[in-house]
């Protein structure tokens, strides 16, 4: 019998529970759901990696988009007999077929990177259609294959093998996920974040489904680990980092392992992306919290102990923070998560052990790297100067405008709503003027508010804050709004809980919305890490059938309706130019109408934050290189007929 002792592990019931509840252990039958059969196998493999017993994990999407294969070069999963099943099985088949057989789940030595501890092999065999594990061990090639959970035979020697390893394959169930085609891009870039995570791991993605056959194959490997994360990170927000080399820390003990590696840039904004157990944490928790409470007392202790605040200057934590860039990964025992989305971590704990790690180190650190040190107090000091400048600013301008009277800042052209809720209040954003005089009249007034957009938008990528600042288009949303921006913002304040963007479906419309994603993305990101940002989608054709009209939002609906409805009725079709051609009450009826209307909710994916940073950096930065290397890497997967040229 191997060394990791098969008698480890807990035998506790079959798998029925998941085929009937499956939510329950993948989180929904959704397209996150689908994904995580292949996050559970995946981190099998990780785990035997970080164990020290795999070097390299390969990943295979087939060409038809639902079979997914994952392989390892570790010890290859035991095949012999059980020792505690008294049914006679396999550990190989044990683990794929009781629900909660893992060995991760004793807590012994052995280290998880993460997913459902370990049962995951079981739940993924009970979604799948097909699964087929293959092992390599002892100079013999095993083979094992189940349909829906259900195991076709033993576990037989089907031929002979060099080398150990677990290779397994699997098709997703159809009848319990609607869609099971996966996203390739998502697989690559939980790959590339995982490699991140574990330092000198390497990955060998293979994308079948690729048309290019240059792409199909791609290695991510990251001897740097986290600290690397970071200068890409750094990189990708096309931001200059003040210290040399960035501020590391890691620790590796009962309580768990750690590692933290920060900068700051010249940037005013804040970024810090955190990962549990190798899974994103969106929305930061309690280990984010320690990692700031140790960052401001290590950097408080500094300035006090050398005396370096100028007098008259006053340090707050937003300064210290400000220009911030770090990455944090841990691996605890048992994480709590909470939430809506379950991307905030909850142990109450963690935020004693994180600080406890972060600040001795941190404050030892500055000590020692006082080239270091003197940047970033340097940049403080800047911060604190720079706020207490523009506080002084706000306050005189405060003092013209009445108390209680903050509707009398707001831009003129806005056309507000009555309704003072925020949470029941609209503002939709304009493209021109004849648009905006449609929607003013086609609204209704108690809760919907136009402004109309005349002027250029500012890209927001390549502007200077100063320059953001300065353009009519962009501070006129702002007043609007009422919450700040960049480090200021207060959603507290925000005036309008639903931001709509309502632009012409031609080219010009969608570069709007693209300026104005930008800009909310860089200086109001908050916006949408809430959910206040949509997109409307207004029309494109008008159908006349028989006596009947309808509206088609693009070619494929319009096609639909006339399919499904004409029968040997008249079919008039016509197609709107702009929204300013449409009348008051036809753009009320098809576009605003909280009850007839689509609307489309701005979001940022759990894995795609670094993506993201890059796309955006790529498409709307200065550099012309990237973004024509983007729209060229990309241009397979635009639709010729959506393209308006
Ligand atoms: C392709 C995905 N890889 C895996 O699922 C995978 C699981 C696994 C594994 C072991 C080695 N490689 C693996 N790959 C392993 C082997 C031994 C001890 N512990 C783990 C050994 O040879 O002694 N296993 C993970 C759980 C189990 N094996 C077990 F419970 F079946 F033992």
């Amino acid at each position: 019998m191997s060394d990791y002792g098969a008698s480890q592990i807990t035998i506790l019931e079959g798998l029925e529970p998941v085929r009937k509840r499956p939510g329950m252990y993948i989180g929904g039958v959704g397209k996150e759901g689908l994904h995580h059969l292949i996050w559970e196998v995946l981190d099998n493999a990780v785990d035997e990696a970080i164990n020290g017993f795999a070097s390299t994990i390969q990943v295979t999407l087939a060409k038809d988009g639902e079979t997914v294969t994952v392989e390892d070069n570790g010890r290859g999963i035991p095949v012999e007999r059980h020792p505690k099943d008294a049914a006679g099985r396999s550990t190989l088949e044990v683990i794929y077929t009781v629900l909660h057989a893992g060995g991760k789940f004793e807590q012994g030595a052995y280290r998880t990177a993460g997913g459902l501890h370990g049962v995951g092999a079981s739940v993924v065999n009970a979604l799948s259609s097909k699964l087929v594990v293959q092992v390599r061990r002892g100079g013999h090639l095993y083979e094992q294959t189940f349909r829906r959970g259900v195991p076709q035979g033993d576990v037989a020697v089907v031929g002979e093998a060099r080398g150990t390893g677990t290779k397994v394959t699997f098709k997703p169930d159809s009848r319990i996920f609607p869609n099971t085609d996966f996203d390739p891009q998502l697989i690559a870039r939980r790959l590339e974040v995982k490699t991140y995570l574990h330092g000198g791991l390497r990955i060998v993605w293979r994308d079948e489904t690729a048309k290019d056959k240059d792409q199909r194959v791609t290695e991510f490997k990251h001897d740097g680990g986290i600290v690397e994360y970071l200068d890409d990170l750094i990189q990708a927000r096309d931001r200059r980092a003040i210290l040399e080399e960035p501020f590391t820390v890691e620790r590796d003990d009962d309580e768990g392992r750690i590692h933290i590696a920060l900068s700051w840039t010249e940037s005013t904004d804040v970024v810090l992306h955190s990962f549990v157990n190798g899974i994103p944490t969106q929305d930061g928790g309690t280990h984010e919290s320690g990692l700031r409470d140790a960052i401001n007392r290590a950097v408080r202790a500094y300035l006090d102990a050398h005396d370096v605040v100028p007098r008259g200057v006053t340090i707050n934590p937003d300064d210290i923070r400000e220009g911030l860039t770090g990455a944090l990964n841990l691996f605890i025992a048992e994480p709590q998560f909470q939430g809506q989305t379950k991307d905030k971590l909850n142990n109450p704990e963690v935020r004693a052990y994180v600080a406890g790690v972060a600040r001795p180190a941190l404050e030892q650190w500055l000590n020692a790297h006082q080239t270091q040190a003197h940047g970033i107090v340097t940049r403080i000091i800047q911060a604190a100067k720079a706020r207490q400048a523009s506080r002084s600013a706000a306050q005189a301008v405060r003092r013209k405008t009445p108390v209680g009277s903050r509707r009398l800042n707001l831009p003129g052209k806005l056309a507000d709503c009555t309704s003072t809720d925020p949470a029941e209040c609209e503002l939709f954003l304009v493209e021109g003027d004849s648009a905006g005089g449609s929607a003013k009249q086609g609204r209704d007034r108690q809760n919907q508010a136009i402004l109309p957009l005349r002027g250029k938008v500012l890209n927001a990528e390549q502007a200077t804050d100063r320059k953001v600042l300065a353009n009519q288009e962009l501070s006129d949303i702002v007043k609007a709004l009422g919450c700040g921006m960049g480090r200021h913002i207060d959603l507290d304040a925000l005036r309008y809980h639903r931001i709509i963007l309502l632009m012409d479906a031609d080219s010009d419309g969608h570069h709007i919305s693209t300026l104005l994603l930008t800009f909310f993305y860089r200086y109001m990101k908050p916006l949408i890490d809430e959910g206040h940002v949509f997109i409307a989608q207004p029309p494109l054709y008008k159908v006349v059938i028989g006596q009947e009209t309808y509206w088609a939002a693009d070619d494929r609906q319009k096609d639909e309706l006339i399919a499904n409805k004409a029968g040997r009725s008249k079919v008039e079709i016509s197609r709107f130019k702009g929204l300013g051609e449409m009348n008051p009450s036809t753009l009320y009826k098809t576009t605003l109408d909280p009850l007839r209307r689509h609307l489309l909710c701005v979001r940022i994916a759990d894995d795609d934050k670094l993506a993201t940073e890059t796309t955006i950096t790529e498409l709307m930065g200065r550099d012309a290189a990237a973004r024509y290397h983007f729209v060229m890497e990309r241009a397979d997967e635009a639709d010729a007929e959506a393209l308006d040229i």
